[in-house]
């Protein structure tokens, strides 16, 4: 291999890069541990594989998914990568707590070197490829929906940008077939992954899954905002927008001006590894300061990218489920925008033991504290629009109440935190750890599982299986508490974050505790499987084809569940803050329109899954210093995007008459219905219709 040809075609390929050669040579339980997760990727792939080409699906999936430029479908698609990431970043998860369980004093049975592996995979999925399309999925299908609207304003770019993720997530899959992934956190800093200290290709894989990650982001984050800003129906001021499309807004903004220093730091790092550049090394003149700065100048607001779209479905959630208005909808607004203005003024506190200037440290300090005033706001709010309510206390809701409790308690950590002097004492330790799980557990993962147990209903037709969804709720919060409240006083006591094996007997009861916790969160996640698979194998009992199942009080709402294709047959007109509840109280909310007109829609198009597919291949190359193929994959990346620019036809049209039979078809379901009070809501006589109480 080293000499001849084969370099310049398979780059620095070797065949101990693969996982199965090398538990082969070495069987030691580390190396099996490798091969059997690689072989999991391999055989899970084949087998979803298998199954489409067996039951000849493959032209129904590329015609009705891949190619689709349905924001609805394009948000679906998201949610389930978000789905299979999260599945694999929660078995790390979990063999990371037991072998910290199983190694006090002791070596365990994972390899530091693969220890290391598993925290700096499991970082980067849980926030890259779990959350940010997790709530990009959610804000996709959601939004355009609540704001009246067909489409985003770019639904070719919204295809780009989920294949572009996807081929980003299928890179980190491939690093567990193919060599290694980076040991380097989900921060990457150099100078630990510089060419120096890491020469193989675990921090490319990481570079590149990253660097495609955030320019999908970027690109979300823009069409989010020119669609809210451009697409919103008559009548739908600023301050007549749900809360959640607020969150949204705010988010994407957020996402456009964060995730460039992100790709820009990615960037100067590839540089310095593959043209000895040297942004980040001390010696000619770079500086490590510069990375820490770039890239905490995005993840600081990234946990805010992650956390207002929670924050969003938050209070729909508890109005909805109260059967009352949002209580101080103006002061959430405000207190979302000035959480995303503050999320830029902190990020130095996530290196206040640095260096820098003991003032630097105190602004910044305050700066962080300030944070706690506009989300205490939020919570205020929520608590006054349950007060005296109608609080019926479904799944959606059950999360809604955990994360208010767990999150103020995370808030208070962070109080701890963002005291310089007292960071100095628990930085780097399993404290930190605790903490932001503990923002983001409920954050992010509660708000969006309560996102999809919310709109499940609307964007498959039938209603999630509600004992399941208890069971799964169950779990992730006794998980949540059992697997992080350890690491509080671990990290107190000294306990490093990210070791593979501790010295300190002291630590062990806390560990096991941990350890069962994280057994217990994988359980709230096999849950979920089992309740969509129970939901769907009772879905014709279940089914709210009406389309308001939980007597809902914005637009979305006010569409057949599934929505039609056009969302909308005419274009709604608002005239407050809950129009479709307020329609349902004065009259006829569903009233029929004397005629319908065609509508032009997008045509399928290819480019978004030949985008992501050839923008991953590139960066395999790149990996892999396969340099052929990575300009192969570069110009036919460039070649596609001018290709699609001198294509004219790009719109479809729906025929009035198509029209007018799915809508009718709806019309006669509501006539046929049975309106049901709220406390029957979660009962299978529920058809979608609710029955209207003044
Ligand atoms: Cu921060």
């Amino acid at each position: 291999m080293m000499d001849g040809i084969w370099p310049a075609v398979l780059g620095r390929f070797t065949w101990s890069a693969l996982p199965f050669v090398r538990a082969w040579q070495n069987p030691t339980i580390n190396e099996i541990i490798g091969a059997g997760a690689a072989m999991m990727v391999i055989v899970g792939a084949a087998s979803v594989i298998a199954l489409i080409t067996i039951k000849g699906r493959w032209r129904y999936l590329w015609r009705e998914w891949l190619t689709s430029l349905d924001h609805k479908k394009i948000g679906i698609m998201y949610v389930v990568l978000a789905f299979v990431m999260l599945s694999r970043a929660l078995v790390e998860a979990v063999l990371m707590r037991m072998q910290q369980a199983a190694a006090v004093n002791a070596p365990g049975f994972v390899e530091p070197d693969h220890f290391a592996q598993l925290f700096s995979t499991h970082g980067s999925i849980m926030i890259f490829f779990m959350a940010m399309p997790f709530l990009t999925g959610i804000i996709n299908y959601v939004m355009p929906l609540q704001i009246g609207a067909r489409d985003v304003s770019f639904p070719l770019l919204n295809s780009i940008s989920l294949w572009l993720t996807g081929g980003a997530a299928g890179l980190i899959m491939v690093s567990l077939v193919i060599g290694r992934f980076s040991t380097g956190g989900w921060s990457g800093y150099p100078p630990y992954t510089e060419l120096a200290f890491s020469p193989d290709v675990g921090p490319d894989y990481w570079i590149w899954a990253v660097t495609l990650g955030s320019i999908a982001s970027t690109l979300s984050g823009l069409n989010f905002a020119v669609t809210i800003y451009k697409e919103r129906c008559p009548g739908m001021t600023f301050m007549r927008m749900p809360l959640f499309v607020w969150t949204a807004l705010c988010t994407s903004i957020l996402m456009i001006f964060a995730m460039p220093p992100l790709t820009v730091a990615t960037a100067l790092l590839a540089l310095d590894r593959y043209v000895g550049f040297h942004f980040f090394t001390n010696d000619l003149g770079g500086n490590m300061m510069n990375y820490a700065n770039l890239f905490w100048l995005f993840g600081h607001p990234e946990v805010y990218i992650l956390i207002l779209p929670a924050f969003g479905v938050y209070s729909e959630v508890v109005s909805t489920f109260s059967s009352k208005e949002l209580y101080g909808y103006t002061s959430l607004v405000w207190a979302t925008m000035t959480i995303a203005v503050l999320s830029f003024t902190v990020w130095v506190h996530h290196f206040f033991t640095m260096g820098q200037s003991a003032n630097l440290n105190a602004v910044f300090g305050i700066a962080t504290m300030t944070i706690g005033v506009p989300t205490g706001v939020k919570i205020y709010d929520w608590i006054w629009t349950m007060f005296r309510g109608e609080v019926r206390f479904t799944v959606p809701m059950l999360y809604s109440l955990a994360f208010m409790m767990t999150f103020v308690l995370g808030g208070f950590t962070g109080i701890l935190l963002a005291f310089p002097p007292l960071d100095y004492l628990v930085h780097n330790t399993l404290f930190l750890i605790a903490h932001f799980h503990n923002m983001l557990i409920p954050g992010l993962l509660y708000g969006m599982l309560a996102a999809t147990h919310y709109w499940f209903p609307k964007a498959f037709g039938f209603r999630l299986n509600e004992k399941w969804g208890r069971i799964a709720f169950g779990c992730w919060v006794v998980g949540f508490y059992l697997a992080f409240m350890p690491l509080y006083v671990l990290g107190a006591g000294g306990a490093a974050r990210r070791s593979q094996a501790f010295f300190e007997p002291a630590f062990r009861p806390w560990l096991y505790v941990a350890g069962v916790g994280a057994l217990i969160l994988a359980s709230g996640l096999a849950s979920l499987f089992v309740q969509l698979w129970v939901s769907m194998r009772d879905r014709d009992a279940n089914r709210v084809f009406v389309g308001d199942p939980w007597d809902g009080r914005g637009l979305e709402w006010s569409t057949s569940a599934p929505p039609p294709e056009y969302n909308y047959a005419n274009l709604p007109v608002v005239a407050g803050r809950d129009p479709f509840f307020d329609g349902k109280r004065k009259g006829d909310p569903y009233g029929a329109p004397e005629d319908y007109h065609d509508i032009d829609m997008p045509r399928n198009s290819m480019v978004g899954p030949v985008s992501g597919t050839v923008g991953a291949m590139l960066g395999f190359g790149l990996v892999w210093h396969i340099w052929w193929l990575s300009i192969l994959c570069l110009v036919t990346l460039i070649g596609t995007v001018i290709a699609r620019s001198f294509v004219r036809d790009v719109q479809r049209v729906i025929p009035a008459a198509d029209i007018a039979r799915i809508e009718q078809r709806w019309h006669d379901a509501i006539a046929q219905a049975r309106a049901i009070p709220r406390e029957r809501e979660t009962m299978t006589v529920n058809e979608g219709l609710a029955e209207v109480t003044v």
